[in-house]
């Protein structure tokens, strides 16, 4: 199924688009939760963790541990978080795999 996510891959809207390759593409949240949050999105619509094929989960966290090095040094950040939801129950809005990266600056309020 067509996600909102699967508009940005094939640009048919905006995003601020940090990464990509055959697998996956990296762009800002727009919800910029802090600064640098980024999503880490599988290009195949897998709804969640638990539909995407090991190699491609590996490549995917492969490509988050390579940018989560570069945004948290970009940004000079304190600290990070990944975070992944999966399903409604938790707090997962749309179901197109992906991971956020969330840098961490002290003082910055974000309650996850
Ligand atoms: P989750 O709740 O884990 O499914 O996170 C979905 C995230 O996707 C949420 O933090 C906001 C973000 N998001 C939703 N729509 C768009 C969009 O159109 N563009 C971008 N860049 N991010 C979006």
């Amino acid at each position: 199924m067509e996600t909102i996510f699967t508009k940005i891959i094939n640009r048919e809207i905006p995003a601020s688009i940090v990464y990509e390759d055959e697998l996956v593409i990296a762009f800002l949240d727009i919800t910029q939760a802090t600064m640098g949050h980024t999503l880490v999105v599988t290009k195949a619509p897998y709804k969640n963790l638990f539909e995407v094929p090991e190699e491609t989960l590996k490549h995917l966290f492969g490509v988050v541990q390579k940018l989560s090095v570069a945004i948290y040094k970009a940004f000079d950040a304190k600290g990070l978080n990944l975070l992944n939801n999966n399903n409604e129950t938790a707090g997962q809005t749309v179901f197109h795999y992906h991971v956020h990266i969330i840098p961490r600056y002290e003082k910055d309020d974000l309650t996850l």
